[in-house]
C-alpha cells in the first residue's frame, strides 16, 4: 500500500476568500502554512498544486444555470452571490473552480494510489447548494468529490464527516435522498447558529430515511461533549463500511472562534484525523481526504489544521 500525504496549497486556492473585513478572507491559507512550516511539517508532506475544475466536473453537481450565474457575477463584480455572507469579485469564478479542482486532485491521488491520505486547507465549502451560494462558499468541493467518486472512479458508498461548527447543509440536502453517501455531523445546534438545519431528527429521507448522523451540541460544547457525540460517528462509520472517507474539518468549533462559541480544543481535530485515519485503514483502503472548511481564528485554524496533518502523517 501507498504512503505519504499529500498536501494540495498554492496560490491557485490561497486567492479564494473575499477582502474588506470578510472573516473567511484570503490570508487564511498563510496563516496554516506558516505553522506549518514552524513545525517543521512542509518537508515530510508531499506538496501539489490545485488545478480548475472543468465545466463537466462542476455539473457534476451543480446546476448549468447556477454555474453561468457564478461566472455573469464574478465579471460583473459587486453584487453579493447570496443574501449577504458571499460577495462576488472580478477573478471569484476561477478561484472557486481551483478549490474544487484542488479536492479533486487530492481525492484523484488517494484513488490512483499515490498517497493514503491528502489536505486542502482551503476547501470544504460545505453550504453551497446544487443551484446557490451560500455562506462563503460558492462551488461544493464536497458535492463534487462525492458525485467524482462514483462516476469517475466507481465507488458506491463515500462517507462525509464534518465538523465544522456550521452544519453542512449543502451537502446534507443535495444527499438527504441517497443512502450511499453516509453523512456524520457534529455542529452547534441550528437554534443558535448558522444555517440552523441539522437537528438530530433529520436523518435522510426516502430510500434514505434513519441513516444520517446529525448530531447538534449546545452552543458551547467543549471536548467532553465533542468526545462523546464522536463515539457514534465512530460507530456509524464502522457499521456503514465506506469505501472513502471526506472529512470537513472546520477549525471554528475551536474555543476563541469569532463566529461561533462552541469550545473544543485543536485536539478534537487531530483525534478526529487519526480515528478516521485507523477506520479506513481497518476497512482496508485507508482513503481519507481533509478539508479545512470554516475556522475565522487564524492561531486556531493554523494550530488545528497542523494537527490534522500530523496526524496523518503519524497513521503511516
Ligand atoms: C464554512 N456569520 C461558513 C460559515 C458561514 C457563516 C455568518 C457572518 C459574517 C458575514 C460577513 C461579515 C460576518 C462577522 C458571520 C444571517 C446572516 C447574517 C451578512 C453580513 N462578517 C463555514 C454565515 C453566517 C460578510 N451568515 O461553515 C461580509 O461575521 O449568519 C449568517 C446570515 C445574513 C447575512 N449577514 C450576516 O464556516 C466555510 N456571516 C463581514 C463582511
Ligand atoms: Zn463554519
Amino acid at each position: 500500500m501507498s504512503s505519504g500525504v499529500l498536501l494540495i496549497c498554492g496560490a491557485e486556492i490561497a486567492r479564494y476568500g473575499f477582502g474588506g473585513g470578510h472573516p473567511f478572507g484570503p490570508d487564511r491559507h498563510e496563516a496554516f502554512m506558516r505553522e506549518l512550516h514552524a513545525r517543521g511539517l512542509d518537508g515530510r508532506v508531499r506538496c501539489g498544486a490545485a488545478r480548475a475544475a472543468t465545466r463537466e466536473e462542476l455539473e457534476s453537481f451543480h446546476t448549468a444555470e447556477y454555474i453561468d450565474q457564478v461566472r455573469e457575477r464574478s465579471a460583473g463584480g459587486h453584487a453579493y452571490l447570496d443574501g449577504g455572507d458571499t460577495p462576488a469579485w472580478r477573478g471569484l469564478f476561477e478561484a472557486a473552480s481551483y478549490v474544487v479542482g484542488g479536492t479533486l486532485n487530492a481525492v484523484d491521488a488517494v484513488m490512483e494510489g499515490e498517497v493514503r491520505r491528502a489536505f486542502i486547507p482551503i476547501g470544504g465549502l460545505h453550504h453551497a447548494a446544487r443551484d446557490q451560494a451560500a455562506g462563503f462558499c460558492v462551488f461544493n468541493d464536497c458535492g463534487v468529490a462525492i458525485e467524482m467518486l462514483r462516476r469517475r472512479h466507481g465507488l458506491r458508498r463515500i462517507a462525509y464527516v464534518d465538523i465544522d461548527a456550521h452544519h453542512g447543509d449543502g451537502i446534507f440536502y443535495a444527499f438527504e435522498d441517497d443512502p450511499d453517501v453516509l453523512y456524520a455531523d457534529l455542529h452547534a445546534d441550528g437554534r443558535f447558529l448558522y444555517p440552523g438545519t441539522g437537528a438530530a431528527h433529520e436523518t435522510g429521507i426516502g430510500a434514505a430515511r434513519g441513516t444520517k448522523l446529525n448530531l447538534p451540541l449546545p452552543p458551547d460544547a467543549d471536548d467532553s461533549d465533542f468526545l462523546a457525540s464522536w463515539e457514534r460517528v465512530e460507530a456509524y462509520l464502522r457499521a456503514g463500511q465506506p469505501q472513502f472517507i471526506l472529512f470537513q474539518c472546520g477549525a471554528d468549533s475551536v474555543a476563541g472562534d469569532p463566529l461561533t462559541s462552541l469550545r473544543f480544543s485543536v485536539r478534537a481535530h487531530a483525534h478526529a484525523a487519526a480515528r478516521l485515519c485507523a477506520i479506513a485503514d481497518g476497512l482496508g483502503h485507508g482513503r481519507v481526504v481533509g478539508m479545512g472548511g470554516g475556522g475565522y481564528n487564524r492561531r486556531n485554524l493554523a494550530e488545528a489544521w497542523t494537527g490534522v496533518v500530523q496526524a496523518f502523517l503519524d497513521s503511516e
